[in-house]
């Protein structure tokens, strides 16, 4: 790996700053407490940490709302707390990604205040100004500039009774949209993030960043039955002038610097378009988070799932690896904050131990660099909420509310939101079986899940049968085998449609994995026969005698053989 790949070869976690770990009593995690599990994250064998937001914002979306993108909320801390977290982090031989948020901003940002003030603002422009529908009165039903539909339910536009126009928010109404067709507007992104890397950072996650580049005409979108509002979505995300951006981007902040790394998120992105992204010879980003396995059984949308077929999360990933080829880069994740724990939406918490580690094996294994989200490692399930008293998250809140308006039952709603809310994620690490998991000293800002006393860190990161310990392994065998970092992929076919098996190859190297992604036992069939070389890890304890190919791998069972 060249020395501006390194991150080709890396581990990196995910912190949700407010549930991780609180080091003041006040229920909400923060930068001391993560000051404070360094040691925990290094003995995990990660080489980098991505922070969600942790600037100056109002919270309308835990953070991803930056009123200052020059400062910490007090609520995490201060700037030389931060300074101190990243000194700690670096001192490790560790990095730190920040998360970067400008599709949007807060409405408390100064930038939109300046904004909406008046029509003469010179930053009107900054964002997206719309007048109403022709022959419409602004603020009434229908007069939106367009039929969008917000993520967050209801219209993505906002009246702004004052200047009489809308804004555009693709998000929640505190979060209005930047125009990035404002030259100004992208110098002042660049500013900002030219003034963290100079800080130390070592690069940046970018939130939707495939939504920056909207279709000028702003044509309605289809609207699909049973929902309330257009699909805006093939109107900005891939935008027309997207990938100039990436492209200026990379010039104005990363071009002359060394040591970085950029990851983008893009949901919705299309396979065949992947490497518009990630061809290093465009000079765009380094890689990307894709969603396309994350929305598997979603077509009945987010909260209606329905159960996944057996081998459809393999198809996926491995048409992935496909698309990247040699070419790009895969970012490989199965959970975040955004989404379910992988244990409950892809395994089966019957089997926690064992499917958590398939699972993990069928992911890490893969070409491309792994993340894992905090508690992944514990294998950390969904969560038990009661009602919708229990939510925190923007989300869940308005689309209950939406959906119960639209006469959809509660216990309906309720079901939908227990199986993809987003706040099953963002319970607090569970780190030890005392009151509140040890999270914090006074009453977290969101419920503990109740399983923490089963399942935690302090139980498991001497125990070499932890899930935790596992994690290690994955990461030991990252960095010490060329093959798995940088091997090409190589799809097997079984006869088992539960099975994930597949080869990694480097020059004489080769990786064999097999892993059983369902709860029943599956024949390997003739995969069997091309495998060679020597167990290097499995889930199970396998007696010496036991450790060759075997023609059945049990429930979740997972094997890598290293020729
Ligand atoms: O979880 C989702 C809503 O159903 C996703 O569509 C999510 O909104 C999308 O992946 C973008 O996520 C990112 O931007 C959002 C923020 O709420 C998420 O937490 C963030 O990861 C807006 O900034
Ligand atoms: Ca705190």
């Amino acid at each position: 790996l060249g020395p501006d790949e390194w991150w080709k070869g890396a581990v990196i976690y995910q912190i949700y700053p407010r549930s991780f770990k609180d080091s003041n009593g006040d229920g909400i995690g923060d930068l001391e407490g993560i000051r404070s599990k360094l040691d925990y994250l290094q003995a995990l064998g990660v080489d980098v940490l991505w922070l969600s937001p942790i600037y100056a914002s109002p919270q309308a979306d835990n953070g991803y709302d930056i009123a200052d993108y020059y400062d910490i909320d007090p609520m995490f801390g201060t700037l030389s707390d931060f300074d101190r977290l990243l000194e700690s982090v670096h001192e490790r031989g560790m990095r730190l990604v920040m998360d970067l948020v400008v599709n949007h901003s807060s409405d408390e940002n100064p930038w939109f205040v300046e904004s909406r003030s008046s029509r003469e603002s010179p930053k009107r422009d900054w964002y997206i100004w719309r007048d109403p529908r022709p022959g419409c009165v602004g603020g009434e039903a229908g007069a939106e500039p367009n039929n969008w539909g917000s993520f967050f339910s209801g219209s993505a536009w906002a009246w702004d009774e004052a200047t009489g126009q809308y804004y555009l928010h693709l998000f929640h109404r505190k979060q209005p949209d930047l125009n990035w067709d404002n030259p100004d507007v992208r110098s002042a992104v660049y500013e900002m993030m030219n003034w963290w890397l100079d800080r130390g950072v070592d690069g940046f996650r970018m939130d939707v960043i495939n939504l920056i580049s909207k279709d000028p005409g702003m044509p309605d979108g289809i609207v699909y039955s049973g929902r309330a509002w257009g699909e805006g979505f093939p109107h900005f995300s891939e935008g027309p002038h997207l990938h100039e951006y990436l492209a200026e981007m990379r010039r104005e902040v990363f071009d002359g610097r060394s040591g970085t790394m950029t990851v983008g998120e893009c949901p919705g992105v299309r396979r065949d378009n992947v490497l518009l992204f990630t061809d290093p010879a465009r000079r765009e980003l380094d890689m990307v988070f894709q969603f396309d396995h994350v929305d598997l059984g979603l077509e009945a949308g987010k909260f209606h799932p329905r159960p996944l077929r057996p081998g459809e999360l393999a198809d996926c990933l491995s048409a992935w690896q496909e698309a990247q080829g040699e070419v790009g880069w895969n970012s490989l994740y199965l959970d975040n904050h955004d989404q379910p724990r992988a244990v409950s939406r892809f395994g089966d918490e019957a089997w926690r131990y064992e499917s958590a580690t398939a699972l993990a094996t069928a992911l890490h294994m893969l070409r491309g660099t792994p993340y894992v989200y905090q508690g992944e490692e514990l294998g950390m399930t969904n969560s038990v909420f009661g009602g919708i008293d229990d939510y925190r998250d923007v989300e869940a809140l308005r689309h209950y509310r939406e959906a119960v308006e639209s006469g959809e039952s509660p216990e309906s709603v309720l079901k939908g939101l227990a199986f993809t809310g987003r706040d099953n994620a963002r319970t607090p690490v569970q780190w030890d079986a005392s009151e509140n998991a040890g999270f914090t000293q006074g009453t977290p800002w969101i419920g503990i899940t109740p399983n923490y006393r089963d399942i935690n860190a302090a139980s498991q990161v001497d125990d070499p049968s932890s899930v935790y310990a596992y994690y290690r392994a994955l990461a030991d065998i990252r960095h010490g085998l060329p093959v798995i970092a940088a091997g090409s992929f190589e799809r097997i076919e079984t006869p088992s449609p539960g099975i994930f098996a597949y080869r990694r190859t480097l020059g004489e190297a080769v990786a064999t994995v097999l892993v059983n992604l369902s709860s029943q036992p599956a024949s390997l069939g003739d995969a069997t026969r091309g495998v060679s070389g020597d167990l290097l890890l499995a889930n199970r304890d396998l007696p010496e005698g036991d450790r060759g190919v075997p023609e059945t791998l049990g429930e979740w069972e997972a094997r890598v053989y290293l020729a």
